[in-house]
């Protein structure tokens, strides 16, 4: 079986701005700079054959490249507690539209839906164990942070392999967006 997920992968510049953020909420476990990614589908454990075709119909989709803004920092919470730490990414309809494709793609080839609302983001910490009040506290420190804006020009089939510090996540296959040629 293989675990794996479709996600934009950052570049190194991108990542170690990011990178500038973390730090100084005791109990937070910070993601690995070389790990930070924004997901656009969490897909799972799946036999090699159907990944072959989940392969098939992620190079099938068309999508144009576009201006990746990644800006503020918020949380997710599940039963009162705040679970994660992120950077957020401005609304970009390219964005939506990538991710809506890949979700439509993926239906296709036999996946559950995903019923979560996609709310694009960059995982900095998982802080279950970190106290609420510094969490609160690093939000609105760094609530004004903009990144350096990026262009995105493919998106990436990652595997993972979940460790016991972190997990270990393999760009597997990239799938180029392509600006439509005029005709
Ligand atoms: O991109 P982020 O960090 O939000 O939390 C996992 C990570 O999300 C998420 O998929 C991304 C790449 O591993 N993930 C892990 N298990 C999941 C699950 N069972 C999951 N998302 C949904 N359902």
């Amino acid at each position: 079986m293989l675990r794996l997920f479709v996600a934009l992968a950052l570049p190194a510049s991108l990542r170690a701005e990011i990178a500038g953020l973390a730090g100084g909420i005791p109990g937070a476990r910070w993601v690995p700079p070389e790990n930070y990614h924004l997901t656009l589908r969490f897909i799972g454990e799946i036999e090699p054959w159907r990944a072959q075709e989940v392969d098939d119909a992620l190079a099938a989709i068309r999508a144009r490249p576009f201006t990746l803004q990644l800006a503020g920092v918020g949380t997710f919470e599940k039963a009162g507690r705040i679970q994660s730490l992120w950077v957020g990414a401005e609304r970009n309809d390219a964005l939506t539209h990538l991710q809506t494709k890949v979700e439509t793609a993926l239906q296709r080839v036999g996946l559950a839906p995903e019923r979560k609302r996609f709310s694009p983001h960059v995982t900095l910490a998982r802080t279950d164990r970190a106290a609420p009040e510094k969490l609160m506290a690093f939000v609105q420190a760094y609530n004004l942070f903009r990144a350096t804006p990026v262009e995105v020009e493919h998106f990436t089939l990652f595997s993972s392999r979940l460790g016991k510090e972190a997990s270990v996540y393999t760009p597997e296959v990239d799938y180029d967006l392509v600006a439509r040629v005029a005709a």
